[in-house]
């Protein structure tokens, strides 16, 4: 097939997963168009299959706004008219799903739309009063559609009562490059004193409580030697560190900022916290126990999809620091149970959201969507 790609290419979850996807169907043979503003960081080398096409934004003095979906419309119309794509996938609904819809009007229906809701997309932009009319037109009228949980497929459809089904296909990981390691470099570094090593990445939003992450480490180091590792940026950083500083326990808190060897240092960690308040999915939380993190969290949206409570994990409820703190401990005290959370969030990583067995099932819902036509 040739596969239009369009997503967010900055840091964060909805990028990583459009481009894991589209480099992972170009390594089935496909071919893969990314259609996007910048390079999506992640498409950070050559592959025979797999192509780039920047969006260009006209510049024009009447033009006080940008137009991004006018703009994204006309390369998506280019693109497919001159390297015949069978389907554009549009990452994150707003305003891809828009461009889409405008680019098929445009080419006649000579090509298949399909839409993935990622979370915000759906449960808070599409939300807004001046987006919601759009945004259920933007879905009803999408080829196909598909969310990253079972929870976001199903408050979408309640939400924004939808006449057509969604199909539910989780995030998912590449369990050989996200992989537990036997020996790793930065462990000495980060707890040269064989200290428990704490770990949360995040865009440092709101959402993603970044001050319960270090509340429950301070309660965690009252109790036992411990660090935390904080990996990422975003407005809630500053604020952070200063809650760091007032607590009393920056010297064990590493901010690292975004970083590319996320693998070398969750290979180096004991244990992945994310105490969100919004989560369609938990992408990060994956990536951890992919390399045999048990992982802490809260029980909203799609996180209880991939962490099961003491089995991979421990879920708590949204803000109850001293709880998670308290199964921090429990872990970090018992080898055995330990152990057996490592081994099991492994096992999940690998057993249900490996990428040979989620990357197919893209596959089959194109081939159902194009037999749609
Ligand atoms: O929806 C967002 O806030 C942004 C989006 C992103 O681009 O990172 O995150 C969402 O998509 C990820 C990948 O599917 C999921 O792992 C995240 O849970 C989800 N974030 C939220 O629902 C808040």
């Amino acid at each position: 097939m040739k596969i239009g790609i369009t997503c967010y290419p900055t840091f964060g979850g909805s990028g990583v997963v459009a481009t894991e996807l589209g480099l992972a169907l170009a390594d089935r043979g496909h071919e893969v168009h990314f259609v996007t503003y910048d390079r999506p960081f992640r498409l950070d080398h050559f592959h025979d299959r797999v192509y780039f096409h920047g969006v260009e934004m006209a510049k024009y003095p009447l033009f006080e706004f940008d137009m991004y979906t006018l703009a994204l419309t006309s390369k998506l119309v280019e693109v497919t008219q001159y390297q015949e794509l069978d389907i554009l996938h549009m990452h994150y609904a707003i305003p891809h799903a828009v461009s889409a819809y405008l680019a098929r009007q445009i080419l006649g229906q000579n090509i298949r739309t399909v839409t993935t809701l990622h979370g915000t997309d759906s449960t808070l932009v599409g939300l807004e009063p001046s987006f919601l009319p759009l945004m259920r037109f933007a879905l009803e009228n999408s080829d196909g559609v598909t969310a990253v949980s079972r929870f976001l497929r199903d408050k979408t459809l309640a939400t924004y009562q939808l006449e057509k089904d969604i199909e539910t296909i989780p995030n998912f990981i590449d369990t050989e490059a996200y992989a537990p390691r036997e020996s790793c470099k930065y462990k000495e570094l980060f707890a040269p004193n064989g200290e428990k090593v704490m770990v949360h990445t995040s865009n440092f939003r709101a959402v993603k409580r970044v001050p319960d992450v270090i509340r429950t480490f301070a309660a965690v180091r009252a109790q036992l030697p411990a660090k935390l590792l904080l990996i990422g940026d975003g407005p809630e950083r500053s604020e952070s560190e200063n809650l760091c500083r007032d607590l009393g326990i920056l010297e064990d808190v590493r901010f690292l900022g975004k970083q590319d060897a996320l693998v070398d240092i969750l290979a180096a960690s004991d244990l992945f916290i994310l105490p969100s308040q919004s989560e369609s999915f938990g992408l990060s939380a994956l990536e951890a126990m992919s390399c045999g993190l048990p992982v802490i969290s809260t029980s909203i949206g799609g996180i209880p999809e991939v962490n099961l409570h003491a089995e991979t994990g421990y879920i708590a409820e949204i803000g109850d620091t001293d709880r998670m703190a308290r199964y921090a401990v429990e872990l970090f005290t018992n080898d055995a149970k330990y152990a057996a959370f490592s081994r099991a969030a492994r096992r999940r990583a690998v057993e249900v959201y490996d990428k040979q067995k989620i990357v197919p099932l893209y596959e089959d819902f194109y081939s159902r969507v194009l037999a749609s036509a």
